[in-house]
């Protein structure tokens, strides 16, 4: 049986946009891709701006084979975990599975944080407004903005 299943995507190394293309070009079973977004990073030490985007599937896959395919192609970008939360060439997360759970060690979904990050939350709304909660408000400009290539 097939689902919707949303992964987000994430990098602030090197050529952002060619390793969120790569990446892309690889996932299974890919709907649709949100547009790309400059984003602020959140969390970890003062770093580069990220590039951020959301993509739909329809998938039997179960969660932990999605999380699988994830971490394939964060290794195809030679992610090297230099410093925890920090900046990295490709981070690829498992957000949401339509009637899906898990709580694992290793894995947990929907995403604990999914619904507090903007970077999430921005791309994902051009795919799936109906998982937005309803009193989200759009962050300010220097926060989440349209990617414009150069
Ligand atoms: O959790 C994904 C990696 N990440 C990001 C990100 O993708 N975008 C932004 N803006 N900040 C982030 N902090 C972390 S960690």
């Amino acid at each position: 049986m097939t689902r919707r299943a949303f992964l987000g995507l994430g990098s602030n190394l090197g050529d952002r946009e060619a390793y969120l293309h790569h990446a892309l070009d690889r996932l299974p079973d890919v709907i649709k891709v949100s547009s790309f977004w400059e984003t602020a990073p959140v969390g970890g030490p003062d770093q580069g701006s990220f590039l951020n985007c959301v993509v739909q599937l329809s998938t039997d896959r179960t969660a932990r084979q999605l999380l699988e395919v994830c971490r394939e192609r964060e290794a195809e970008a030679e992610r090297i975990r230099v410093e925890r939360w920090g900046p990295r060439t490709l981070d690829v997360d498992v957000l949401w599975i339509d009637g899906e759970t898990v709580d694992e060690y290793d894995l947990v979904v929907p995403h604990p944080r999914m619904f507090e990050r903007a970077f999430v939350l921005v791309p994902l709304r051009e795919l799936a407004p109906d998982l937005i909660p309803k009193d989200f408000v759009d962050p300010p400009l220097d926060e989440v903005w349209p990617y414009e290539p150069s």
